[in-house]
């Protein structure tokens, strides 16, 4: 399965992926979804929202337990966000027939589209969507950089852009969710578990810095008669740092446009994108504003316009302590809050907070959910060098599958 996904969308120079929401790389991995779905003789079904499933059993009986992830990438995403959990929840149903497990619940496996907004700039929007939390406008005044609408994507990769909207039906089917996901951190490296569970997810957003100045020459213009935009962006980034730094937090700039964009042209337009990240809502709150005050500031010295668009928001997860401590306990673990401190207890499986956001964060607040991380002996993600070792994808798998059986199944 693994070597059959891991050609599709990478580019051959950076060796990343560019897995973008309906473009052809995506409907690649669509097609190698639905492919898995047959050939484990599995119902298949693509949602209003794009959203695949594969199901054992009967969908109508409801509290059924699914599990999966997404397939999408970030620029030059790495091979494993998303796809490691897509391939174990086949992989950990391949393991359960080989145990001759008989199911008590309907199983499926999903594979959540446009998870990491690389192409419309918003996050999960396939379970944003089935969740009632983006509304079909919403989703239609997305664009992309080629000026790309999200209907239009969609029409050209043969979807209905006028189906989407809230799935309540689909998503009262589901009694539990649990996905497996590469750790995007190393805390699980500075422990002897191959498989940690998940206890929150920081709140988290998106804003699109646009600063405005004054288009002009770059050779004849004087410094002091210049309104030049990509100064006070600079001084943004910068203050970013600071801003994260002094909270405990993160905040990055890491997708700037620049027009004209031209070596001997001052920009008369730079857009700078942050992401901002931080262990609770007030912290997250202070970070924007203090950046936000320090662009307004410079903006100000630098006779440039500054606005300020929230793009993407995500608001604090806390995972059920009920399904997150029942999933420790198949596991062998206390689970019960093992200390946020993973390796607390070295008996118990590391119970561990993320920065990361997931399908499974945003599907949180319709049915109960829960992940599984596999170990990621660099911590390295968003990027081509992201890895983890084979012995602990399949301990993930094992993980998932022991998962699975402990919700879904007699016990035999
Ligand atoms: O950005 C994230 O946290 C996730 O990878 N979408
Ligand atoms: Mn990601
Ligand atoms: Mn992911």
């Amino acid at each position: 399965m693994w070597r059959e996904l891991a050609p599709i969308g990478r580019d051959p120079g950076s060796r990343g992926y560019r897995r973008y929401a309906w473009t052809g790389a995506d409907g690649d991995c669509r097609n190698w979804f639905r492919t898995q779905a047959a050939d484990r003789g599995l119902r298949y079904e693509v949602d209003r929202n794009g959203n695949q499933w594969a199901w054992l059993g009967d969908p109508d009986a409801g509290n059924a337990v699914v599990t999966g992830s997404h397939l999408d990438s970030v620029p030059d995403g790495g091979a494993f966000d998303g796809p490691l959990g897509v391939v174990s929840s086949f992989a950990a149903l391949d393991e359960l027939r080989d145990r001759g497990a008989e199911f008590a619940r309907p199983l499926a496996i999903a594979n959540f589209g446009d998870e990491e907004g690389a192409r419309f700039g918003l996050a999960c929007v396939g379970s944003r969507l089935a969740a009632g939390q983006l509304t079909r406008e919403q989703a239609h005044a997305l664009v992309d950089a080629d000026g790309v609408t999200l209907p239009q994507a969609m029409e050209r990769a043969g979807y209905d852009p006028d189906a989407i909207g809230a799935d309540p039906e689909r998503l009262a089917r589901i009694g539990a969710f649990v996905e497996l996901h590469i750790e995007q951190g190393r805390a699980l490296d500075l422990t002897d578990h191959p498989v940690g569970i998940a206890s929150a997810i920081w709140p988290h957003g998106r804003w699109r810095f646009d600063f405005a100045g004054e288009a002009n020459h770059a050779g004849t213009t004087r410094l002091a008669d210049r309104r030049d935009p990509m100064l006070t962006y600079a001084a943004t980034v910068l203050a970013a740092r600071r801003a994260a730094e002094d909270a405990g937090a993160v905040a990055t700039f890491g997708k700037v446009a620049v027009e004209p964009n031209g070596v001997n042209a001052i920009p008369s337009l730079v857009r700078g994108w942050l992401d901002s990240r931080a262990v609770d809502q007030g912290t997250l709150d202070a970070v924007v504003t203090a950046v936000e005050a320090a662009a307004r500031e410079r903006a100000g010295r630098d006779g440039v316009e500054l606005a300020v668009v929230r793009e993407s928001f995500t608001p604090v997860v806390d995972f059920p302590h009920a399904l997150r401590d029942e999933i420790a306990r198949i596991l062998g673990g206390s689970g019960s809050g093992s200390g946020s401190d993973p390796g607390s207890d070295p008996g118990s499986v590391p119970v561990l907070g993320t920065g990361a956001g997931h399908d499974a964060g945003i599907l949180s607040a319709a049915v109960p959910t829960a992940m599984l991380f596999v170990r990621n002996p660099t911590g390295v993600s968003h990027s081509p060098a992201e890895h983890a070792a084979e012995d602990d994808c399949v301990a993930g798998v094992r993980a998932l599958a022991d998962v699975l059986e402990g919700l879904a199944c007699r016990s035999s």
